[in-house]
């Protein structure tokens, strides 16, 4: 009776065991699949925003906007440029600087974006867990020249 159970226990042992490895390869599938989605940004809306030489006039067009929290902004560079999208650290949201700067590719500085060079190059900022409120923002190469834009996100 005893050595009896003790078989009947180690069986349960390795079913346990076989059961463990089936296991692991569906784990490792679940693994490989998770970075397939794409990345984790903007869920709401895009709003596009053009970046133009008019006449004389360098200027966002629209030069304000109000968006969602979790839409995105694309920037154009439609004419002009080169053109970037450069924020005021003292005129957007407390918290909001930490969702912006990794979003500014090759950044000129903190708060501001890489130049759009090339033609109808365009550069995407998402508002995905961005703090509600005015975001200002300029062209760095155009500020002086009144290039000056506010978007306006709400929750
Ligand atoms: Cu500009």
């Amino acid at each position: 009776m005893k050595n009896i159970s003790v078989v009947a226990g180690l069986a349960f042992v390795l079913t346990a065991c076989g059961g463990d490895k089936g296991a692991t390869p569906a784990a490792d599938t679940t693994q490989a699949g998770a970075p397939a989605p794409a990345p984790a940004s903007a869920t709401g809306a895009t709003h596009d925003v053009n970046m133009v030489l008019e006449g004389t006039t360098y200027k966002f067009v629209p030069n304000e906007l109000t968006v969602k929290v979790g839409d995105q902004v694309v920037f154009h560079n439609v004419s002009g440029g080169p053109h970037n999208v450069a924020f005021y650290a003292d005129s957007i949201p407390a918290g909001a600087q930490a969702v912006l700067d990794p979003q500014l590719k090759e950044p000129l500085g903190p708060l501001s974006s890489a130049l759009l060079v090339d033609p109808n190059a365009t550069l995407a900022i998402s508002f995905a867990g961005a703090p509600a409120g005015d975001y200002k923002f300029t062209c760095t190469p155009h500020m002086a020249m009144g290039m000056h834009g506010k978007i306006t996100v709400t929750p």
